[in-house]
């Protein structure tokens, strides 16, 4: 980080992670100036563990570090209140246990579904990983690539069985989000747009891809035919077209 950007809080992150896009979006949306610092697994490591945490995004921010997109969406409500969480105790409640349930079980399913197809294409993977970081980790990933997949393919269970599982939890995280839109509502709580739709949105993004995403394509041209045929079938929901349109209408 240069001097000039050190009273900015930084934001650690690799930049295709959509835990990362979840964080990314609420300091756009709060307007919150940052620097963001791209890495490749598993060289962000590297620097997140001066902060105290093994994965991303990490947050420092007000000489204090974050190391979990809740506990960073709560911190910047607190900088800036009443915009990420409603102030009412009950809409708040119901808004962690969805915050919860989307980053424990969508983010978890929807990362291990693409990442099943895209380590059947390697250096789609090593492509994805390379944005926006030095030449320096650009080759050192490279490098690293053999040992980094093996480890991920543990990691995130990329069994066909893994892949069936993750699907399955996209769908239930669906189907609770589809009755929640079919009730009528705009918004995923309350009636503005908050901390839960961001949370929604983003990690969905993976399975979604929307346009006006900073990182994924919209067009399903490149990808397998089985992922487009589940991308094109959530599309089609009424959570499907609420991620669409909260990208749409509020990530500019
Ligand atoms: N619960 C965490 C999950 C973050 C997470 O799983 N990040 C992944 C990227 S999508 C990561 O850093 N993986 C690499 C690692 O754990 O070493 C949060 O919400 O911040």
């Amino acid at each position: 980080m240069n001097t000039a950007n050190k009273n900015k809080p930084l934001l650690i992150t690799i930049a295709t992670s959509h835990y990362c896009e979840k964080v990314r979006w609420a300091m756009d949306s709060l307007g919150i100036d940052y620097v963001e610092e791209n890495h490749a697994p598993p060289f962000h490591r590297q620097y997140t563990s001066r902060y105290g945490g093994t994965s991303v995004p990490v947050l420092f921010i007000d000489g204090k570090a974050f190391t979990d997109s809740q506990d960073i969406l709560h911190y910047l409500d607190t900088i800036v209140p009443n915009q990420l969480y409603a102030q009412d105790p009950e809409l708040r409640q119901q808004a962690e246990t969805l915050e919860a349930l989307f980053d424990d079980k969508l983010g978890v399913a929807t990362r291990n579904w693409a990442y099943y197809y895209a380590i059947q294409q390697p250096w789609s993977i090593l492509a994805a990983w390379s944005k926006g970081i030095s030449w320096m980790e650009k080759v050192k990933s490279a490098i690293a690539f053999p040992v980094s997949t093996k480890i991920i393919k543990q990691k995130y269970n990329l069994t066909l069985e893994g892949k069936e599982a993750a699907v399955q939890n996209i769908r239930e995280v669906f189907d609770i989000v589809n009755q929640k839109v079919n009730l009528g509502q705009k918004y995923l709580l309350g009636d503005r747009f908050s901390a839960t739709d961001i949370t929604f949105a983003a990690l969905a993004s993976l399975a979604i891809r929307p346009e006006h995403h900073p990182f994924y394509n919209s067009q399903l041209a490149k990808l397998p035919t089985e992922m487009v045929a589940l991308v094109e079938e959530l599309r089609a929901t009424p959570a499907g077209e609420l991620v669409m349109r909260m990208y749409r209408e509020h990530r500019h």
